[in-house]
Parts: C-alpha cells; sequence; structure tokens
C-alpha cells in the first residue's frame, strides 16, 4: 500500500482554556487533545500527517478545522456530530504544576464507533507510515475504546507502524479499567511512550528499567520512556537484543508543560516515519519538547524544525 502520510492519529481534540497566571480569572483560548498537539507537531516538525476524529457542528468544531487547516492536518477522517458538542477543556496552574478539568462527557468524539472506521478513515490509516493513539482515546468512552483497538488491528494488517501513548488521566476513568486497556494497548503497540509517573500510577513500578522490561514482556518492541527534564530512556528490539540507551534532558525555564509529552511523541514519530534510528529521533523530540514548555499552551508554543534544530545545534557546541 502507497503511504501518503507520515503521522497519523486518531483522538480527541478538545478547545483550551488556560489560566494566565495561578489564581487568575483569565483564561485564554487555544486547543488541545494530546493527539491533536501529537500530530500538529509532528506537521510542523516537516510530517505529512491526517487526524482522524469527530467534532460537533459548533463553532468550536470549526475552530479545530480551522486550526488543522493552517497547520496543514489532513481532516478527510474528521467527522462533524450535529447531535453532540465538541469538547473543552480548562488548564488552572499552582505549586503542583498545571491540573485539567473537562466538560468532554458525551462529546462528539466520545460517539465514535468501530463502524465510522469503515471508508476513508481505514484508507487513511493504511496509507500511514505510523498509527498514533493513546491513553486518552481508550478512556473518553467504551465505543471510543472499541473503535482505537479495532484501529491498531487495521493498522498492524496494513504494516502501519503504531505508536500508543499511555497518557493516564484518572479523571476519565478508574483506575483498574485503565490498568486492563493500557495493558492490552501495549500488546498491540510497536512503540510505546510512557511517562514514567502513568506506569508507576497503573502497575506501581517506579524504575525506569523495570519499566521498560514490563514494556517489553507485553510486547512493544521500541519503548521511549519520556523523562521530563531529565530526557528519555529508550529501548529497542534488535534481533534478539534489547538495546538501551539514555538520552540527555534539556535544562529550560518552564512556562507551562502543558503539551510538551505530545510535542514529544508528534517530532519523535515524525523523524522515525523518516527512517530516522530511535536516538537520533528521540533526540531531537527532546529539545522539541524542552522548546515547547518556554510557551503558554498545548498548541501555541510547539516549535517548527528550524528552531529544533538550532537548539541540537546549541547543546552540542555546549558540549
Ligand atoms: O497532554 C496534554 C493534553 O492532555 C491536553 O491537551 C488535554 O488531551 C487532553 C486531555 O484529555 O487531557
Amino acid at each position: 500500500m502507497h503511504k501518503t502520510y507520515d503521522v497519523t492519529a486518531l483522538g480527541e481534540a478538545l478547545v483550551e482554556f488556560n489560566q494566565t497566571r495561578p489564581g487568575d480569572r483569565r483564561f485564554l483560548q487555544g486547543f488541545g487533545g494530546d493527539t491533536s498537539n501529537a500530530v500538529i507537531a509532528a506537521a510542523r516538525a516537516g510530517a505529512q500527517v491526517a487526524y482522524l476524529s469527530r467534532v460537533g457542528d459548533d463553532a468550536f468544531g470549526q475552530a479545530l478545522l480551522d486550526l488543522w487547516h493552517e497547520e496543514k492536518v489532513d481532516v478527510e477522517g474528521v467527522e462533524r456530530d450535529a447531535a453532540h458538542p465538541t469538547g473543552i477543556y480548562f488548564v488552572t496552574h499552582g505549586e503542583q504544576g498545571h491540573a485539567f478539568s473537562y466538560l468532554r462527557a458525551g462529546s462528539a468524539a466520545s460517539h465514535m464507533t468501530p463502524q465510522w472506521l469503515d471508508g476513508p478513515v481505514a484508507q487513511t490509516i493504511a496509507q500511514s507510515r505510523v498509527l498514533h493513539v493513546s491513553g486518552i482515546s481508550l478512556a473518553i468512552s467504551a465505543t471510543a475504546c472499541d473503535t482505537v483497538f479495532a484501529a491498531m488491528q487495521l493498522a498492524r494488517e496494513a504494516g502501519t507502524l503504531v505508536s500508543f501513548d499511555s497518557n493516564l488521566r484518572l479523571k476519565l476513568w478508574p483506575l483498574a479499567r485503565a490498568r486492563a486497556c493500557i495493558t492490552q494497548a501495549v500488546s498491540m503497540c510497536d512503540v510505546f511512550l510512557p511517562s514514567l509517573e502513568d506506569v508507576a500510577a497503573l502497575v506501581g513500578l517506579h524504575e525506569p528499567d523495570a519499566v521498560i522490561d514490563w514494556a517489553h514482556a507485553l510486547g512493544a518492541s521500541s519503548v521511549v520512556l519520556k523523562l521530563g527534564s531529565d530526557g528519555a530512556l529508550i529501548s529497542q528490539r534488535v534481533g534478539d537484543e534489547y538495546r538501551r540507551e539514555r538520552i540527555p534532558g534539556h535544562a529550560v525555564e518552564l512556562v507551562d508543560a502543558t503539551g510538551a509529552g505530545d510535542c514529544f511523541c508528534g517530532n519523535l514519530l515524525a523523524r522515525l516515519a523518516r527512517g530516522q534510528p530511535l536516538a537520533d529521533a528521540a533526540r531531537y523530540a527532546n529539545a522539541a519538547a524542552a522548546l515547547s514548555v518556554q510557551g503558554f499552551g498545548a498548541v501555541a508554543p510547539l516549535p517548527r524544525a528550524d528552531a529544533v534544530i538550532a537548539r541540537l545545534r546549541d547543546t552540542n557546541d555546549r558540549s
């Protein structure tokens, strides 16, 4: 099958309202939704991308479609739903970092079903080098969960690499269900992109090497453990061996970490889809994520390739 797209993601996009300062009543409108953030990050890295989702036939759904149009994200696989709204979320900031509050129950995206995959959506998955999904895509409803598993299966059959970010959000589902579904998804993916906090909360593993062993034992052939400002630990099956490497982090001044993990995923997948080795793709993604936390909101600060390349060059010159 000819691969038209480098990276396609499936999930829910949201309109974001981000508190401008801790305690402030002013909220800046932006955009979010982890898989949408990741696919925009990949587009800004130079990849050909598509997004698969459902939005309301409302002003926020239109705003998201306009955003994707500006960002050169193919939206053939985005359906509008006249009966259910586009989801929204609020970001508040405090001493513990940022927190999310959602108004998304019953949203258009949560009404996706496996039947919706038939036709153009399945076609786009088959025409992609990578399909990216997340724990949030699984969490938003039972039918969305079924849809994501069916999409992962379609991708596997079409020779499309399957990427999965655990993105555990315990406001969206109970821990026991999250554990069962996320474990299943890890067993169906090629590239697993968890954070240490997610796996600690899910299965009680706190050591990076133990997390990598657990994910490989479930079936993921590549694991990229995101460690925030400490960089990443990557591990890849090569023949009968597993090769592990630590990718150092970047010290930067943090403004807002919303979407930094999605930025990392989108940039990593854009580079992998173009044939870059995992370690180089992870170094690139790390630099991109470091840049993204210096701006405000999930989408606005996602960097473009020239800024990431300049950051990598500066880091090399200093070492
Ligand atoms: O990773 C950032 C996302 O979590 C944010 O944009 C909103 O997708 C979102 C969610 O469901 O938490």
